[in-house]
Formats: C-alpha cells, structure tokens, sequence
C-alpha cells in the first residue's frame, strides 16, 4: 500500500490531522495499535479551549460539541477552603468548553468512517524505516501478516509512548523532563457536579480537583504518591479523601456513588527538541507531555495538527517546503509557553514532598497575591482559555 502521509497513532492528534488532510485532497492512512473500543474507553481531558473548538468546525465535526458541551466562563481556585473565583469572561471576555476527550475522538472517528478513508486498527509490531532516505515507509503485523506502507510522510501521533520518537536516533534528538513525584487518582461517577465551575484545589494532603463531563456525570481527582495502587483505593476511601481536601460547604454538597471508572495517571513535563527527522515529523503526546492541571495536553496536540496540517498541505498541495521546514521551530514556541503555565499550575496547587514550611508559605503568598491582583488574574486566565 502506498499513500501521501502515514499517520501512527489514532489519538485525537491522528484523527484530527486526518481529518484535515483529507478535506484538503491529501491521502493520508492512520495505523493505531489498540482497537476503536480501547481508545474510547481512555478517560482523559475535559477542558477545550476556543482554538480546539474552532478547529473541531473547521474540521466540520463540531455539532455534537456544541450541542452536548458546557461553556465555562471561569474556575474556581482554592487554597486550605479558602476560595477564589477567576471570571474569565470578566477578565479577558474568552471562556473554554468542558468536552470530553472521548467524546472529541468518538467524533472525529464517526467522521472518518463516513468518508471511507482508510484506518487500521490494532495493528502490531508498528516499525517505522527510512525517514531519512528516499524511501520512508512502515511496517506492521495484522492476523499474522506483515504488510507495508509506504509514503512520503510519517506523521507520529503515537502518544508519550509511542515507537515514532523511539525510533530516533538517541543523540539526534534533546529532550527536557521533570518527573513529579505524585499523580492524579480519577473517578468518573454518575452523579451531578458539586459546583458549575471546575474547581482547583490546595489541601496540605494534596491537589484536588473537582471536574466534570455533563450536568449528570462528574469526574473527580485526588494527587497521591507516584508509587500508589489504585487497588488500595475504595471508593469510600476516595470520597473521604476528597471531602476531606475540599472547603467544608463544598464537601457537605458533594454528591458521592459508585464510580464507573477509576485509574491513576502519573505527572510529567517534557518535550523533545526538535520535532522533526528527515520525513518523521512528531505532534501532541508523542512530542511533549504536561501535567494535567492547566487542562493544555489535548488543546496542544491540536494546535500542533493544526499547524502540521497546513504545513503537508503546503507541501503537497502547493509544492512548496515552506511550512514543513519551519513546522518544528513554530510550535516549541507555543509548546514551552504552555508548559510554563502547566508547570506554574502543578507548582501552585500540589504539595511536593520538598515543600516545607517555608514553600507552603509562598504557594499561600501566591494565592494571596492572584486573590487581590487583577493582572495576575488576567495572566492566569489569558494562560488557561488558550495563548493566541
Ligand atoms: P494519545 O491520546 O496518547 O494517542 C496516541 C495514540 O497512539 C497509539 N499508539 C500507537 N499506535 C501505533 N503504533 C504504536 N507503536 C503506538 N503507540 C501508541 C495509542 O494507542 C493512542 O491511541 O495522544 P495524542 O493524540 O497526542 O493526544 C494527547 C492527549 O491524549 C493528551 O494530551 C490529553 O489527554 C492530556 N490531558 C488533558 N489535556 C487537555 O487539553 N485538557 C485536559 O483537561 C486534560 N486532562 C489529560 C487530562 C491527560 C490525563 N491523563 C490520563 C494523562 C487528564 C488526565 C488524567
Ligand atoms: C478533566 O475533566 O478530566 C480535567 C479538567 C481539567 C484539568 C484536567 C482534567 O485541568
């Protein structure tokens, strides 16, 4: 099989950059290694800032977004029951969309599917060859056989650990990594919001965070050691620990019941410079991660497809290298921009086993200092709902 672009990976960064392919004319076939049903049922972000909305219409799969997605106009931050409303209407006039990740993935691979462009799914043993030589191509395992494709591009969407930035030679290749010693134990739960606004908080026991999906289902996390077993958490023990981290109104009104799923996810930051090899070029997970806590992954991968894509398009459409040359220089940019800020967010709001008595102080000045400042205000919301 032979096509313009491979794209590894069937995230929301494959599907979206095969998307927008396609609407331009460009050939592009998707390998993923899980099944459809696996990559649904992944629970992750929940915050679209407005260029991922955009880019969903652009991409012509917004309706269901728009019809079935709750705008927020703000969040909540709390420090040791102690609240503090950031109004981003208010601040900046912007506000973000709380959609689910699933439900962005389920969109794009319904449209995918009405169209007959060609995706394949649990796909094994994915190697990539060439992609600095004339021949780039990949090869995978499927019931038994292995088949190749070759292209002109391998787009890799393959996530934090994926084979795509794997298969780079080590010393081409500069990565920058801070590894958290905590992560977040999540909760999915049929059960209405506690508040209508997400609401961030810092307890001396640790982070929680008080989410959601839809007016009916919430989504909850606890921070808990890196090395902890979600086995060891009830959910008795879970909701004990998160009422006992929220301020006390809050707690009384959370609606607690049995969760429908319940997983941990470790904190990192990190990015990989640069991100392009030869034909390999490198988008979302796969290129940088952040933690999760300034709501940025997903809203990252997009604005990475999102250029990528009109950089291939440049190339193959208007046969110029323009675009794909300054592809990786341009989005690092953005990238270390938002990881600053998930790294601000992490660094505020959790509580690090070096923190002491002295760095619990800042984290409160901190508070203290976005509480009665306006700009400060300003600059966290301008940071949340999305740089330009
Ligand atoms: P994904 O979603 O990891 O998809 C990569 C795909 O590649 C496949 N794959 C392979 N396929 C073929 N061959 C191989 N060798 C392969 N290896 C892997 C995988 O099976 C998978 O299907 O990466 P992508 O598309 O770059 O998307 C990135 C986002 O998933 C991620 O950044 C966000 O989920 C991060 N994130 C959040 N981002 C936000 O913007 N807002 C949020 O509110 C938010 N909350 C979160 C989050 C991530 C979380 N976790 C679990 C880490 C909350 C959590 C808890
Ligand atoms: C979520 O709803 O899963 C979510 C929301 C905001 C974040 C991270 C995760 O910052």
């Amino acid at each position: 099989m032979r096509t313009q672009v491979a794209i590894v990976g069937a995230g929301p960064a494959g599907l979206m950059l095969g998307r927008l392919l396609e609407q331009a004319g460009v050939d592009a076939v998707i390998i993923e290694r899980r099944s459809p049903d696996y990559v649904l049922g992944r629970i992750r972000a929940g915050v679209l800032e407005q260029g991922t909305m955009d880019l969903l219409d652009a991409a012509g799969v917004g309706r269901r977004m728009h019809a079935e997605g709750l705008i927020h106009g703000g969040i909540e931050l709390a420090f040791d029951g102690d609240r503090l409303n950031i109004n981003f209407e208010k601040l900046i006039g912007k506000h973000v969309m709380v959609y689910g990740q699933t439900e962005v993935t389920r969109d794009l691979m319904d449209a995918r599917r009405d169209s007959g462009t060609i995706s394949i799914y649990q796909a094994e043993d994915v190697t990539i060859h060439d992609v600095d030589g004339a021949t780039p191509r990949i090869t995978y395992r499927k019931h038994g056989v292995t088949h190749a494709l070759t292209c002109d591009v391998i787009a890799g969407c393959d996530g934090f650990h994926g084979v795509c930035r794997a298969s780079v030679p080590e010393q081409a290749v500069t990565t920058f990594e801070r590894v958290y010693p905590f992560g977040w134990l999540g909760v999915l739960v049929d059960r209405p919001p506690v508040a209508d606004e997400l609401i961030y908080a810092h307890h001396a026991r640790g982070f929680a965070l008080c989410s959601m999906r839809s007016s009916t289902r919430s989504r909850y996390y606890v921070q808990v050691p890196s090395n902890e077993r979600v086995e060891n958490w009830s959910d008795d023990r879970f909701w004990d620990e998160l009422r006992t981290r929220l301020n006390p109104a809050t707690a009384e009104s959370l609606e607690a019941g049995p969760s429908i799923e319940k997983s941990i996810a470790p904190l990192r930051s990190f990015v990989a410079e640069p991100l392009r090899f030869g034909s390999l070029f490198l988008a979302g997970d796969a290129a940088h991660i952040v933690p999760p806590t300034g709501a940025k992954g997903l809203n990252l991968a997009m604005s990475d497809v999102k250029a990528l894509a009109e950089a291939l398009i440049e190339r193959f459409v208007e046969g110029s290298a323009a675009g794909v040359d300054s592809y990786s220089t341009k989005v690092l940019q953005r990238i270390w921009k938002a990881e600053r800020f998930s790294w601000w967010m992490t660094s505020l709001l959790h509580t690090f086993p070096e923190t002491g008595r002295f760095g619990r102080r800042i984290q409160r000045a901190e508070f203290d200092y976005l509480a009665g400042s306006q700009s400060a205000q300003g600059s966290l919301a301008e940071n949340y709902v999305g740089l330009p």
